[in-house]
């Protein structure tokens, strides 16, 4: 089992739905568990054009190798209906991975850590929300990054916040408990 942390982006289409259901697919497989998933934020495109991007960051745990985990990653992609008309063109789905466990990883068509993670607010912003001690291989803890991308516009999206509700008396409550009485 290794644990990885999943970049999701997207600019094209009904992009904050399909973030959503990208979380919901990899939830799916019977190869992956998606331990946590950070806010969605809304992000300016960096080295990029195209409408502002929707970004978010899933920690999963996986039996798949890397490579292997890559290739569900292009999968999930081409469901969604992702092209590659040119470099950085706007997306329906990108599915990027930025750490595998503490792996090193440098072939021509993997390379982990991702290479332009610590350049970028809307990677390394919802990474460390997701985990404030998040440490990038042979380069350090994540949120010493996060001064570099200031300047890079990124806000988080209001969504709807379920209410969290305690166990009570050694059993499970809901909100009907209270309502009850
Ligand atoms: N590849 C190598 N390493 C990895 C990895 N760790 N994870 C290879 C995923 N893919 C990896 O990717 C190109 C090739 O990278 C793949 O064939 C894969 O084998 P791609 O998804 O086809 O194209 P891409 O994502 O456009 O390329 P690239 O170079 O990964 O772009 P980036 O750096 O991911 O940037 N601005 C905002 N606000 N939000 C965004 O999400 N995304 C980009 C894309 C630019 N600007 C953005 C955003
Ligand atoms: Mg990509």
């Amino acid at each position: 089992m290794t644990v990885a942390y999943l970049g999701l982006g997207a600019n094209l289409g009904d992009a904050r739905q399909t973030l959503k259901d990208a979380v919901v697919c990899l939830a799916q497989q019977h190869t992956i568990a998606v331990l946590a998933k950070s806010s969605l934020y809304r992000t300016a495109p960096i080295d990029a054009g195209g409408d502002d991007y929707f970004n978010c960051v899933v920690k999963v745990s996986t039996t798949l190798p890397a490579r292997h985990l890559l290739r569900l990653c292009h999968t999930i992609e081409q469901h969604f209906g992702r092209e590659r008309p040119f470099r950085n063109a706007p997306r329906t789905l990108d599915l990027d991975i930025l750490l595998f466990g503490n792996s090193c990883i440098e072939e021509a068509d993997l390379v982990v850590p991702h290479p332009r993670l610590t350049e970028r607010a809307f990677a390394l912003v919802p990474l460390v929300e997701l985990d404030h001690e998040a440490i990038i291989p042979q380069r350090g803890r994540a949120d010493a990054f996060l001064a570099g991308v200031h300047d890079q516009r990124i806000e988080k999206v209001a969504t709807h916040q379920c209410p969290f509700v305690a166990p009570r008396d050694g059993r499970c409550g809901t909100d009907s408990d209270k309502l009850d009485t």
